[in-house]
Formats: C-alpha cells, sequence, structure tokens
C-alpha cells in the first residue's frame, strides 16, 4: 500500500466536481497587517522618497547604508558576477537567453495600416514602453530563469530603459541573479525590495526613475503593493501558486511522472500537482514511485505538504474526460503524457503552456526551451496568456480621413451623435460635410 498522502480521486464518483473544484479554489488570504504596513510604506516613499526607501532598507534587510546611491549595483559588478560563474554555469544561461530570446523575437507585434477606396487610411502603431520596473525577490525564490523570462521579452520589445530591483538581505546577493542581469543588459540594478521597492519604481524617487510598469513575482506585500500602484503604472499580474496538470494514458514511465510532479510541489507547500490517469494500474505504480523518490529529495518536506494539501491523482474513465476537465482547471502547465499526445492538443483550450509527449517535461520550460516560464495561474489561462514581448508594447490607433471619407462618414456619425443628444460632436462632423 502507498503511504504518502495524496488525495486518490476518481472522475466517476458522484461528488467528483465538487471535490475538485474545492482543490482549485484558492484565495490568498486577505491579511490587514499587510494592507497596513503596504500602506504606510506606499505612502512615506511617495512623500520622502529616497530618505524612506533608505530607511525600511536598513530596517527590513539590514543593509547599513546612508544614501541612495549607495545602493545600486554598478555594471561592473554585474559583469563580475557574470566572470565569476563556473564556466558550464555561464554557458548554459547564455544558451537559455538566446533561445528565450529567439522565441520572444516571433512575439513582436508590427505596426500595420490599411487603404480604403476613398483614400481613408486606418493603422495601428506599436510602441515599446519608455521605462519598465522588474522585481525579482530575493532569498529561496530567487530565480535566475526568472530575470532571464521578464528581461528579454522587454529587451526584444524595445523598452527603453529597464530598472532591477533585488532585495539582498544582510548584503547577500546571488551572482546567478546578477549574471543574468548582465547577460540580460538590464540597464540599471539597486539592491532594494519589499513594498518600498515598488513604492519607488512607481512613484520615482529622487534616486531612481518612475517606470511605466512592473513585473515580477515577489512575496505578499509586493503583490499588495503592486495591486495598490496599478493604474499609476501598468503591472503584469498577481501571480498565484505555480501549478502542473499531468494527463496521461498510463504509457512511459511512472517515475518521470511522479518527479515532474515533485517539480512543481518542491517551489511551494501551496503549489499544485494533479495527476490524470486513464490507467488505474499506472496510478498505483506513480504513487509508489513518489514513495520511493520522496525520501531522496532534499526539499521533501515542501513537497510531501504540497501533495498533501493540494496534490491528486485521479482515475479518469477517458482522454477525452481528462481533456474537459483540463479546460475546467484551466492549469498554468500542462503535460500530456501520452503516446499519441500531438493528436490531443486540439482538445485542450485552457492552459498557459502544452508540454507535449513523453521528453516534453516542465523543467525543460522552467529554463530553457525558450517559451516563457511566467503564465497564468488560479485558473486564469480561461482568459489571460503567458507573459511575452507584447506586454512590453502597446499599440496606438491611426486616423487619417481622407476629405471624400469625410463626407460618407460625415453623416453617419452626425446621426448617431443626435441619437446621443451631442451636438458639438455632430456640428463639428457636419461642418467637413462639403455644401
Ligand atoms: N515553475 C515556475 C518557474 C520556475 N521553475 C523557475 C524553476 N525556476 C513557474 O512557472
Ligand atoms: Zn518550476
Amino acid at each position: 500500500m502507498s503511504q504518502t498522502p495524496i488525495r486518490r480521486l476518481a472522475a466517476r464518483e458522484p461528488e467528483f466536481l465538487s471535490t475538485l473544484d474545492a482543490l482549485l479554489a484558492f484565495e490568498a488570504e486577505a491579511d490587514g497587517r499587510i494592507d497596513a504596513a503596504v500602506t504606510e510604506i506606499l505612502q512615506a516613499v511617495r512623500t520622502t522618497g529616497d530618505a524612506a526607501v533608505v530607511e525600511y532598507t536598513r530596517r527590513f534587510d539590514g543593509l547599513d547604508v546612508q544614501s541612495m546611491v549607495a545602493l545600486e549595483l554598478p555594471r561592473s559588478e554585474l559583469l563580475l558576477a557574470l566572470d565569476s560563474l563556473r564556466p558550464e554555469q555561464r554557458e548554459a544561461l547564455t544558451i537559455a537567453a538566446d533561445r528565450v530570446r529567439v522565441y520572444h523575437e516571433r512575439q513582436k507585434g508590427e505596426s500595420w495600416e490599411f487603404t480604403e477606396a476613398d483614400g481613408t487610411r486606418l493603422g495601428q502603431k506599436v510602441t515599446p514602453l519608455d521605462r519598465v520596473g522588474l522585481y525579482v525577490p530575493g532569498g529561496r525564490a530567487s530565480y535566475p530563469s526568472s530575470v532571464l523570462m521578464n528581461a528579454i521579452p522587454a529587451k526584444v520589445a524595445g523598452v527603453g530603459e529597464l530598472i532591477m530591483v533585488v532585495p539582498t538581505p544582510r548584503g547577500e546577493k546571488n551572482p546567478l541573479v546578477l549574471a543574468a542581469a548582465a547577460i540580460t543588459g538590464v540597464d540599471r540594478v539597486f539592491t532594494i525590495g519589499g513594498a518600498q521597492a515598488v513604492a519607488a519604481l512607481a512613484y520615482g524617487t529622487q534616486t531612481i526613475p518612475q517606470v511605466d510598469k512592473i513585473v515580477g513575482p515577489g512575496n505578499a506585500y509586493v503583490a499588495e503593493a503592486k495591486r495598490r500602484v496599478f493604474g499609476t503604472v501598468g503591472i503584469d499580474m498577481v501571480a498565484g501558486p505555480s501549478e502542473v496538470l499531468i494527463i496521461s494514458d498510463g504509457s512511459g514511465h511512472a517515475d518521470w511522472v511522479a518527479m515532474d510532479l515533485f517539480a512543481q510541489a518542491e517551489h511551494d507547500e501551496l503549489a499544485q500537482s494533479i495527476l490524470l490517469c486513464t490507467d488505474a494500474g499506472f496510478i498505483d505504480a506513480v504513487h509508489d514511485a513518489i514513495d520511493r523518490l520522496l525520501p531522496t529529495m532534499p526539499r521533501r518536506d515542501t513537497i510531501a505538504r504540497s501533495l498533501a494539501n493540494r496534490g491528486a491523482l485521479i482515475h479518469v474513465d477517458s482522454l477525452e474526460q481528462a481533456c474537459a476537465l483540463a479546460n475546467r482547471i484551466a492549469p498554468e502547465h500542462l503535460e500530456l503524457a501520452l503516446e499519441d499526445a500531438e493528436d490531443w492538443i486540439a482538445h485542450i483550450r485552457h492552459a498557459g503552456a502544452i508540454f507535449v509527449g513523453h521528453w516534453a517535461v516542465e523543467a525543460l520550460g522552467d529554463y530553457c526551451a525558450g517559451p516563457n516560464h511566467v503564465l497564468p495561474t488560479m485558473r486564469s489561462a480561461r482568459f489571460s496568456s503567458p507573459l511575452g514581448t507584447y506586454d512590453f508594447q502597446k499599440r496606438t490607433s491611426i486616423v487619417h480621413i481622407s476629405q471624400a471619407g469625410a463626407q460618407h462618414l460625415g453623416k453617419v456619425a452626425s446621426i448617431l451623435a443626435h441619437g446621443e443628444g451631442l451636438q458639438a460632436h455632430a456640428r463639428s462632423a457636419e461642418m467637413r460635410l462639403k455644401v
């Protein structure tokens, strides 16, 4: 009998769908103390700028500096970090960055225009954002790969200036994060974090220029600060815990499936790893593999908690049913661990990324396949997309109207304007009608 606590469900059980929905539901707990702290920090940084950021950095990160200038890392320090890497690390980072760049080049939106018979020309002009702030967490969730995934699409889009902030509690810097900033051409780096860094980017300070958009993951304070400055600046998304859904027909290796579930679970005890499988015997084999492999994992405690909290091994009656459930779940990552994986892509409408076949594993996507690893979580793949080059570009409508076009359109506009009771609208259209 398998031991590791993880839900075992069957889609044919009567209460299955409500059990599944309860398992998927995730709401960040509202925490009044976080709200209050963020309010105070935003206000302080907004009114006193650098002084407040320096003071919070001293208090929260234990950095004893006198001025904001001391919190900026010169490019030479980023290059030094890059030089300090082992050659294979440096090469891996470069290969990953190149692949991510090539993929994101394809996403670049182009301006367009069309001409109507009367000479009227309509179009859309695409412009990169002027300045973007990239938040990189400190500590355990400080991922160099996330620097690549956020910075590269911004650079490919043509963003004018990319400013990274990363907290360095007690001065501890992550050389891989700094090296990733060097490789991707981040323009400026400040060793600040938390709500104070978000506030500095959103409002600008004496030293830190105000940005137009803030991207990148962070803790609950950072997430709340991003939510609050949205409107003053753009934000990417407020991401929930990471998720993987694996659909299996019982082909392939149970150990591979178990390790793919672990790979998600090791991120966070709230991460979600779910298997949908048509073969009951294979589910038993995966559960056995979990038992056998779990003790070998350095992060076994996090993995075990994550599997017990939010994981599930689910027996389904058919692959059609599995795909229907996948669309309901709208997972961040979907692995099709199937013999004929290719044939099933057409059945999936809602997923952040689809990994097709036994070789396409999420871990490759997390680092170096090329597509972005910042993906919609918490079922938001129903209405949103991976982070991409398009998130760093915006569109402006262009309207040229010929004299002939103004005659025809003027009449249409005038009628609609009168219908809305807007005289000035009607007259400004009518004045251009030839009499
Ligand atoms: N799976 C994470 C990304 C990541 N994994 C970074 C490893 N490092 C969210 O998609
Ligand atoms: Zn990952």
